[in-house]
């Protein structure tokens, strides 16, 4: 397939940050995060393999595993046999801002993504509670996982993406098998015909181009399922075993700087400042402060209230800014009072994910 086709299939705007084309992985421009919902065409892309084919009229759902009756779904039978329910959701990758944690210590092998690798959409679907509920989950099963038809190359030994979730949360409601993205049909890119989508928690179990469920006692054993794990520092992630990292599953508290951009070059004087935080599972967004001090005093931004645990709360403020260079920081605090960490040096590891530090960005003010 020739570049310009394989760019095609992705549809985005022009300015999609691209860091592969094969396999294909973009973040998003910053502009388009600043509205609630973000576009189709410059919603992020992640991708561990290529595309793959996947003819939807022979396409079928199994679900099987430790669940009283097995299923087989074909599109047309998802969507006449379960209510259809829509969630507005933000997907982050584990690896937003892995480029803040490559400035600490270099991370071989693994995408320098910059801030954007994170966007909402409202996702429309069959619940998989719904689904596993017809289905039978039995008692001794503790983890639902998921599998897509991409074989990656990237995992050892080569296989189809997947991951899994604890019951508890696959069962929860909100965890949609989604067909439609913004009220359209789910685009081939962001896996067509069939998508899990479980808000809350890293992009990575948002598995694509679904074709199994799986009840187990057990988590997935899926390559990516532990590949997305925090490890030690001090771990070689070439060797590291399933067991040496710590899981990752809801996402950590987060918040970003849109405007004004990074290096910009401003007046002095009032300058409005926004962004957006996030939460995750079950906490929302409580406070974003701003300093323009290296955290000596704090301006309280005005925070948009949340809409439900999943979707990110953008906020604002203005500062008035002195000449020179100001480095301005935002932090957020959750519904916890759980705070971000100051540094990224903080939260280090091999592999680059979960960089929850506050957001660091020099400006420059004429004077
Ligand atoms: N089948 C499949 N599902 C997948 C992936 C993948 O490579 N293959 N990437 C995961 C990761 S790491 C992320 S962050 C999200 C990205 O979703 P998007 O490409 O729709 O933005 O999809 C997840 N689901
Ligand atoms: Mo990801």
């Amino acid at each position: 397939m020739m570049n310009s086709d394989v760019m095609g299939i992705w549809n985005k705007r022009d300015d999609v940050l691209v860091h592969q084309a094969e396999p294909y992985n973009a973040e998003s421009p910053p502009g388009a995060l600043t509205r609630r919902i973000t576009p189709l065409d410059s919603f992020y892309g992640r991708n561990h393999a290529p595309i793959p084919r996947v003819d939807p009229e022979s396409w079928r759902l199994r679900v099987d595993g430790l669940v009283d009756h097995p299923l087989e779904l074909s599109s047309d039978e998802l969507r006449r046999r379960f209510p259809e329910r829509s969630v507005v959701a933000t997907l982050q990758c584990a690896g937003n801002r892995r480029a803040d944690l490559i400035e600490v210590r270099d991370i071989p092998g693994q995408v320098s993504w910059g801030p954007g690798a994170v966007s909402t959409a409202r996702w429309t679907g069959a619940s998989l509670a719904d689904v596993l509920a017809e289905a039978g989950v039995r008692p001794d099963a503790a983890h639902i996982a998921f599998t897509g038809a991409d074989v990656s190359p990237q995992a050892q030994p080569p296989q189809p993406f997947g991951g899994s979730i604890p019951v508890a949360k696959a069962t929860s409601g909100e965890v949609l098998l989604a067909w439609a993205m913004n009220d359209q049909e789910l685009p081939v890119a962001h896996g067509a015909p069939l998508r899990v989508i479980v808000p809350g928690w890293i992009g990575a179990r948002s598995v694509k181009w679904l074709r199994r469920i799986t009840a187990r006692a057990e988590p997935s054993d899926n390559y990516f399922q532990t590949e997305y794990s925090i490890l030690p520092a001090e771990a070689d992630p070439l060797r590291a075993g399933p067991g040496d990292g710590i899981t990752l599953g809801p996402i950590a508290l987060h918040c970003a700087i849109l405007r004004p951009a990074k290096n910009a070059r401003l007046p002095s004087g009032p300058t409005e400042i926004t962004g957006f935080a996030l939460a995750g599972d079950d906490r929302t967004v409580a406070r974003v402060e701003v300093s323009t001090d290296h955290g000596r005093t704090w301006t309280h931004a005005d925070l948009d209230p949340p809409d439900n645990p999943w979707t990110w709360q953008h906020w604002r403020t203005t500062l008035t800014l002195p000449p020179g260079e100001t480095e301005l920081v935002a932090r957020a605090w959750d519904s916890t009072a759980t705070v971000q960490p100051e540094s990224p040096a903080t939260v280090w590891n091999p592999r680059g994910y979960a960089n929850n530090a506050a957001a660091h960005l020099r400006v420059l003010c004429a004077p």
